[in-house]
């Protein structure tokens, strides 16, 4: 039998490698090569551009931790706009809260979307909701031309290469504070502590003009490199500690396999390297 591995090299500096059984999907799209491999020990994985989104071995750790996290903070979220998340992850996280009433995604490449639906259903499955309106489009675009707000925005991106650059930009940022509810938040997938500060520092001062308090949390993950992510938390009202309401965290039904009140709050203590970046 070959050994076949699939590896991200990050920077040039450090590769994560993982054991395949047998390619799912190759496609390349009008935005970026999609492929989708099974793996002997991680499930499913989607690659773009040879960089690792998501595999279905960990994957609900990242999910739980961009949906959850805002949504018990907020008092009764009722919309909530997802820019990318093509692998429908995030709408399956958000959409498990019975007060969301609409959702909307934001995807600009079907291409992820479809193999996702195809060779991800446990990913995807939430798709068909009909609270869950699913658009084809940058949502950069989007944002722009959008007159609704939402409690909750969440940028479920790629790394800043290639179609997600724009993401990342001061501008965009801008649109998105403007597209919030008073006491809304957006959280943005901000990269690995470890090795993007330069990428953290450049996207937390582009959200600062915009929002009075951006906080950085942190979860494990086994897929991407260094296996310590971050989100960001932006709100110009809501404090991600002191306006948690743990007791909804706790109903029935709402049992995580990552995310819980006390992962919620643990996730805000940065380790001193951490905090001293930002
Ligand atoms: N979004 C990709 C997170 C960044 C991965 N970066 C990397 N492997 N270098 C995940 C999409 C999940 N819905």
């Amino acid at each position: 039998k070959l050994d076949l591995w699939v590896t991200e090299t990050h920077k040039n500096l450090v590769s994560l490698g993982f054991r395949v059984e047998r390619t799912l999907f190759s496609g390349t799209s009008a935005y970026q090569q999609v492929d989708v491999v099974e793996t002997a020990g991680h499930g499913t994985l989607l690659l773009n551009d040879g960089i690792v989104m998501v595999s279905e071995r960990d994957e609900f750790v990242y999910h739980e931790m961009i949906a959850h996290v805002p949504l018990f903070t907020i008092a009764e979220p009722k919309s909530v706009l997802i820019i990318g998340g093509g692998d429908g992850g995030t709408a399956r996280e958000v959409l498990r809260h019975k007060s969301v009433e609409r959702a909307v995604m934001v995807e600009i490449d079907e291409m992820v979307v479809d193999a996702c639906k195809k060779h991800m259903p446990s990913l995807s499955c939430a798709l068909d909701d009909p609270r869950l309106e699913l658009i084809i489009d940058d949502g950069v675009k989007y944002a722009q031309n959008c007159t609704e707000t939402f409690d909750a925005v969440l940028i479920d991106s790629t790394d800043p290469i290639g179609p997600a650059q724009p993401l990342f930009d001061r501008s965009f940022y801008k649109t998105i504070a403007g597209l919030l509810s008073e006491n809304g938040v957006m959280i943005s997938q901000s990269e690995s502590p470890f090795y993007d500060t330069e990428i953290q520092n450049s996207m937390f001062s582009n959200q600062r003009p915009f929002f009075e308090k951006i906080h950085m949390y942190t979860f494990s993950t086994l897929t991407y490199p260094g296996g310590l992510w971050s989100f960001g938390f932006a709100s110009n009202g809501l404090c991600p500690i002191r306006n948690f309401d743990p007791k909804r965290a706790e109903a029935p039904g709402m049992d995580m396999q990552y995310y819980n009140p006390a992962v919620h709050r643990a996730a805000f203590a940065l380790p001193g390297f951490v905090t001293r970046g930002l």
